[in-house]
């Protein structure tokens, strides 16, 4: 007679219903095709503010109820994890309460609307003890988990350079207006922040991971359109987002730093990059090439010497084994499948999935700095994170 196969159920309360709510979805729904897990998660609910809006969220994707009030969510006895999808300044009040009710706690980058909120979160999160993890995706492409493992085993010496970019252009047009559905992002109370809590928060996350700590930066931030209609209002109002922000830094290693990001860049859609100079080799990475990874060794004989392509699809390569066979591609909603895979991973071992509420509040350091660099035209030290 066949055997059952058990697995523990994740039991999940999905809030918002966005771009991030389906590409978390699509992340729970195929985990367990892929990976082999102790956990399926089981989509419990769906739940936002609109109750059309949710029910077709839940219809599409499969949730089995809806909510229109992440608080009798998170009351629920049959949810064990909540992920939050919603706009930056409701991440605080549902992640707290939601750790409060013993809840696993997912939580959509930023953390925080700053870094005196994002410390009330860790607060709370660590104080209830729940496993809890931000969505920093890119971490987990798998060419960049590569250039970790290189940057790890010492292969690049000595590093000198870290360099980002984080460049779009959807927000030129001085019609579009702030605020509400999917405009929330432009809207200083709802986003905290404009391209540095949205865009260059993902540069920074990856360049602590792979090269450590910030220590100081030097920052200089612009808002293009000064004034927009908002959706809430009807009225034209101030524009209180940086469209752009670009920033010098010092690494704690001694290395230097240049970041930059803007929503103005026009022709560029999502253009995330990344280069670092070592000592004996460098690295660069480009995600609208994503499964590639370009790597000079100076090491190499001088007549083959030259950039490799790195093509990141073999099995021994981060996270392929669980796709398809050597040379097929991956691509980004992947990397929400391989976080979900780690979450439960880590999860029926007892350990931590970076990053964590705490490791996500040295970003939220960073950008601080960064915003009060903008304002006093001064470099300004990152409050280090214990
Ligand atoms: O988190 C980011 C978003 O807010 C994403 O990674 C890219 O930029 C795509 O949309 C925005």
């Amino acid at each position: 007679m066949a055997a059952l196969v058990n697995q523990k159920p994740f039991r999940l309360g999905m809030i918002g219903y966005g771009f991030m709510g389906r590409a978390h979805t699509n992340g729970y729904k195929r985990v367990n095709d892929f990976f082999d897990l102790e956990y399926r998660p089981v989509l419990k609910a769906a739940c936002g503010r609109d109750a059309d809006k949710t029910r077709a969220f839940a219809k599409n994707w499969g949730y089995e109820s809806v909510e229109t009030d992440w608080r009798a969510l998170i009351a629920r006895d049959d949810i064990d994890a909540v992920d939050i999808c919603t706009p930056n300044n409701t991440h605080a009040e549902i992640a707290i309460a939601a750790a409060e009710a013993g809840k696993m706690v997912l939580c959509e980058k930023p953390l925080a609307m700053d870094l005196a909120q994002g410390k009330t979160m860790v607060e709370a999160i660590e104080r209830a003890g729940v496993p809890n993890t931000v969505w920093y995706n890119y971490r987990r492409v798998p060419a960049v988990t590569l250039a970790k493992q290189l940057i790890d085993e010492g292969r690049l010496g000595r590093i000198f350079h870290y360099r980002a970019n984080f460049l779009q252009d959807w927000t030129i047009s001085a019609d579009l207006p702030q605020g509400g559905a999917g405009l929330w992002r432009l809207d200083v109370a709802a986003a905290g922040s404009g391209v540095t809590g949205d865009l260059l928060a993902h540069c920074i996350d990856t360049a602590v991971w792979l090269n450590g700590s910030i220590t100081k930066v030097c920052a200089m931030t612009e808002t293009f359109v000064k004034e927009r209609k908002h959706n809430l209002t009807g009225k034209i109002e101030k524009v209180g987002i940086d469209d752009a922000c670009s920033f010098l830094c010092r690494f704690e290693n001694g290395s230097l730093g240049l970041f930059e990001s803007t929503r103005y860049a026009r022709g560029h859609k999502a253009l995330y990059t990344f280069e670092i100079n070592g000592e004996h080799a460098s690295i660069k990475w480009d995600l609208h090439d994503l499964h590639r990874l370009q790597y000079f060794d100076h090491r190499d004989d001088s007549i083959v010497r030259g950039w490799r392509s790195i093509h990141v699809t073999d099995g021994d390569m981060p996270y392929m084994k669980h796709w398809w066979v050597p040379g097929l591609q991956i691509g980004y909603e992947h990397t929400f499948v391989h976080q979900i895979a780690d979450f439960l991973t880590n999860l029926a071992q007892g350990q931590p999935t970076a990053p964590t509420f705490r490791d996500a509040l040295e970003t939220q350091a960073i950008c601080d700095a960064v915003l009060d660099s903008a304002e006093t035209n001064q470099w300004e030290n990152v409050v280090p994170i214990v």
